[in-house]
């Protein structure tokens, strides 16, 4: 598929697509705070589907709970809103039972960074089949502010008034320590960008990290916009970036105080995924849930009655 990702022609594209585009909208009354980088992260999110061509009906959206899971009923097509943390199970799940369909999942850098940390460790090793956003904000939002696995080291935040303790984790960082097949790095302020790196990601057959530096202005006031942008670099601005070199993309990632770099870090578009690496699915045609279809389950329900 052609990338296309100068903003007039993004925007041509999707009035052209417009009907395409409304499939992805809904009624719910949006219950984000002024200014959350949510907005921005579900907008080129549905810019990105948009442009790929997606069908709502061939897409499931996996959500943690989170300020970010919140976006669950404000995006069109099937939807499961699931257990804080365990986003990436149920996805991974849904994605090997069904590899006809698109599977994304968006969990926050609370859910994802601790409690589901090893749920993310395995998925990247694994390579299942799932676009995975993670939401990081650095803080736990829907509680209210308190230190994430994330949250700038020393800062004050809610649960740990006299400034956070140990180091900040870098998760792009920490994902390619892991041997992964799609890492990249956006921001919540520039949607241009987000809709750039999703598309990409939409299109890798793997497991795809991409992280997402999200403002949060009501709890985590460290790094705000104005922070971002002192400190964001593209990785399309340095001569010759190629995100195939795993050392030099660790070394790129590393900087979370001066230059922080944005862009598909690294990307192995040929290593075989999950679903491909299983010898005893090779050659078939169907999908598990193509072939659970011919059994019927009621009989054992029955023993419950
Ligand atoms: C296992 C478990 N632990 C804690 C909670 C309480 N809880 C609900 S939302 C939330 C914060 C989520 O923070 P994060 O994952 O960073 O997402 P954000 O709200 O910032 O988008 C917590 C701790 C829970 N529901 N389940």
């Amino acid at each position: 598929m052609t990338q296309q990702n100068d903003t007039k022609t993004v925007l041509k594209n999707l009035s052209e697509k417009k009907d395409t585009y409304i499939k992805y909208e809904t009624d719910e009354v949006i219950t984000w705070c002024h200014g959350c980088g949510n907005y921005n992260i579900q907008n080129a999110l549905k810019r990105a589907l948009t442009l790929e061509d997606f069908e709502t009906q061939n897409i499931l959206y996996c959500f943690d709970i989170g300020c970010n899971g919140n976006g669950s009923d404000k995006i069109g097509g099937y939807t499961f809103h699931g257990l804080h943390g365990r986003v990436i199970s149920v996805a991974s799940g849904a994605s090997i039972a069904n590899p006809h369909i698109k599977v994304i999942a968006s969990g926050g850098d609370g859910g994802t960074m601790s409690e589901g940390i090893n749920h993310l460790i395995h998925a990247v090793r694994n390579d299942y089949p799932v676009l995975f956003i993670l939401h990081n904000n650095h803080n736990y939002g829907l509680t209210t502010g308190q230190a994430s696995a994330t949250t700038p080291k020393g800062f004050a935040m809610n649960g740990s008034p006299d400034g956070v303790l140990p180091d900040p984790m870098n998760p792009s960082e920490f994902v390619l320590n892991l041997n992964p097949s799609f890492v990249a790095r956006s921001f919540s302020g520039d949607i241009k960008h987000m809709t750039k790196v999703l598309r990409r990601a939409l299109n890798h057959k793997g497991f795809a990290f991409v992280e997402m530096l999200q403002v949060c202005p009501t709890y985590n006031k460290a790094t705000p916009q104005s922070w971002y942008w002192d400190r964001i670099k593209y990785t399309s601005d340095l001569k010759n970036y190629k995100a195939n070199d795993i050392e030099k993309a660790k070394k790129l990632t590393k900087d979370l105080e001066k230059n922080i770099y944005l862009g598909v870090l690294y990307e192995d578009p040929k290593k075989e995924n999950f679903i491909e690496k299983l010898q005893n699915r090779k050659n078939l045609k169907t999908a598990p849930v193509d072939e659970v279809k011919h059994y019927s389950i009621s009989k054992f329900f029955k023993e419950f009655e």
